[in-house]
């Protein structure tokens, strides 16, 4: 159907003698759009105007902030990803309580809830017919209960859209790797999660993707994976791996100031995004998805929006020892003004602990990032900001600011609806008996924040500098948001000063200490915490006290994740050990050896 609307869409488009401006509001695409390779520069610059998002992306994009909680198997056994032989039988939140969850999140301003009903170790939420793995065969609620069916009906009560996160990598799955088996196992997994809960509103596709057992690679049926959603959940928007939703590119909680929803970047789902996208040399992670230049090139676009995940912690679940870790206030309202401010919607993980509650820690940054948000959005200090704006490219408004107050954020809205269109923008103020610039950006699109210096005016002055047809800007805003203040974070994971140690090897890394210590875990931290080809994935970890005999303390270790959330991870050690050397033998994600430097290992010491 979406074809054949595309289809009469473009014959409509090669029919009409009339100019292109005249074409700006009576000719849609919806979500996707295929160039026929006659058009001119300016001509694809019209239709990619011309493109907007289905109503179920619209109302996606309106949410704006929304919640992930992973939460499963690794929540009891500290890791990030389980390996998929973890007994069932360590499952058992004490106080599990998914109304905990929603009346926090709906209170603190969440719009959806995202649930890992099966991350990659292949257990699963709910009791499903399709493996044993799962609930039913934990000592919870005596295997009766079902996580998935607790948060849908807490959803209910309050009223919050319910989305799941379905982990196509199954590493428990004896079938994972033999593909027409695993891709009817997964479907029939969808099939039970899209029937049984009611209304879904996300389908959450993980990219990781790994091995089967014996290297086997597992080749996903996306096309069956998708007309299942479509068939049982239509009104669901499918991210990531789903053409509905784009991953930003990062787990750091940082979108792009050039952020186009419409986009040449093809969903990885489609047989042709390999060869479309190395063609036009555009990948997720890719600065700029939508300009020009790309446009030039591209023989399709998609109204792909991107979606910013990050976790209020460092790692995606629950540890005891990241209660310290919450994210700061500021830095929570940095990711919010770089995601949501940067034409993306913000899905904040959240993670349960084991009792199977949101933890104290996590519940009181919740709150203030809410008082914060609301003590800074509820006063708009612009007049008339939402009178609609059609702007040409050239045009100016001024608008008048409340007498003596103070602003730092402007806020910009296009009505998507009609398209993504401003190119580049400025801002300006009266200051001092002239205009002042004080901002300025490339793309709006649903909403772009500009963070501008402190400053009192009686007007501001928006210019749309460069627009693709005219701009429809729906709302103009400008508000206060008070400084905050980063509280000093203490390197918690090393408490032996480097300044005694001594670099020994630098393939396999053997340190010595510099003097004989009780070693209760150790950290690496790759630098700047940036992912790079060198570093380390799979390791082993060896102590000695002479330097000569060492001592295997773990033999198979993984720094899960690494590559896409460089954070320090530690790992604790299964018992205390005596060491003044310690040795890494690592590999990187591609198998080859990796290159960790004596900075990026930390380590914890007993006194
Ligand atoms: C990643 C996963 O590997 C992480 O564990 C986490 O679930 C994150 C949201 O996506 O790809």
């Amino acid at each position: 159907m979406k074809k054949i609307n595309q289809f009469l869409a473009t014959c409509a488009l090669a029919c009409l003698t009339t100019s292109i401006q005249a074409q700006q509001d009576t000719s849609y695409f919806i979500k996707h759009l295929t160039f026929s390779g006659e058009e001119t520069m300016e001509e694809k610059v019209s239709m990619a105007a011309r493109l907007v998002p289905s109503p179920q992306q619209l109302a996606w994009q309106q949410m704006e902030l929304t919640a992930f909680l992973h939460f499963g198997i690794n929540t009891f056994t500290g890791k990030e990803w389980g390996d998929g032989s973890e007994d069932p039988a360590l499952f058992n939140p004490t106080e599990l309580n998914a109304e905990q969850w929603v009346k926090t999140l709906k209170e603190t301003g969440f719009k959806m809830v995202l649930l890992t009903a099966k991350h990659h170790d292949g257990f699963c939420l709910w009791p499903t017919k399709t493996t044993k793995h799962s609930v039913a065969s934990s000592p919870w609620k005596n295997g009766k209960g079902d996580v998935v069916k607790e948060l849908r009906d807490a959803c209910t009560k309050y009223n919050m859209k319910f989305g799941v996160y379905l982990s196509p990598w199954d590493r428990n799955a004896s079938c994972y790797g033999n593909s027409p088996e695993y891709n009817k196992f997964f479907i029939e997994q969808l099939t039970e999660l899209l029937t049984n809960y009611g209304e879904v509103h996300e389908v959450w596709f993980d990219g990781a993707n790994g091995e089967g057992p014996n290297g086997k690679k597992q080749e996903y049926d996306w096309d069956a994976f998708y007309k299942t959603i479509q068939r049982l959940q239509p009104k669901a928007v499918m991210a990531i791996m789903g053409d509905d939703v784009r991953w930003v590119g990062n787990e750091k909680g940082i979108g792009r100031e050039t952020e186009w929803s419409a986009t040449v970047l093809t969903p990885g789902i489609y047989a042709r995004s390999a060869s479309n996208n190395a063609r036009l040399g555009v990948y997720p992670k890719a600065a700029d998805l939508g300009g020009r230049d790309i446009l030039k090139n591209a023989t399709e676009l998609f109204w792909y929006p991107s979606e910013v995940d990050v976790s209020i912690r460092p790692g995606w679940f629950w540890h005891e020892e990241e209660n310290q870790k919450v994210k700061s206030l500021k830095h929570l309202s940095d990711i919010y003004f770089q995601s949501v401010g940067y034409n993306s919607v913000l899905l904040l993980n959240i993670p349960p602990d084991r009792r199977g509650l949101i933890h104290e820690a996590d519940v009181a940054r919740l709150k203030e990032f809410a008082e914060y948000r609301q003590k800074t959005f509820q006063d708009n200090k612009i007049l008339h900001g939402t009178a609609l704006w059609r702007a040409s490219q050239g045009d100016k408004r001024t608008y008048s600011v409340k007498a003596n107050a103070p602003i730092n954020v402007v806020m910009l809205q296009e009505d998507i609806s009609k398209g993504q269109r401003v190119e580049n923008f400025s801002i300006e103020i009266w200051k001092d008996g002239q205009w002042a610039t004080v901002g300025n950006g490339t793309t709006i699109g649903y909403k772009r924040m500009v963070r501008i210096p402190e400053t009192i005016t009686d007007s501001l002055k928006i210019s749309i500098n460069q627009t693709r047809l005219d701009a429809n800007i729906q709302h103009v805003a400008a508000y206060y948001a008070a400084p905050l203040e980063e509280k000093a974070i203490t390197s918690a994971w090393n408490n032996l000063p480097r300044n005694t140690w001594k670099k020994l090897s630098s393939s396999p890394l053997s340190i010595d200490l510099g003097k004989t210590v009780t070693l209760k875990a150790f950290t690496y931290a790759p630098l700047n915490e940036e992912a790079k080809p060198t570093m380390a994935y799979h390791y082993q970890f060896f102590v000695s006290l002479d330097g000569k005999e060492w001592k295997k303390v773990i033999a198979d270790g993984e720094f899960s994740n690494i590559m896409h959330n460089p954070l320090p991870q530690t790992v604790a050690l299964p018992h205390p050990e005596s060491a003044r050397f310690i040795k890494i033998e690592a590999t990187t994600p591609n198998a080859s050896p990796a290159l960790i430097e004596t900075e990026e290992i930390g380590v914890t010491i007993l006194p």
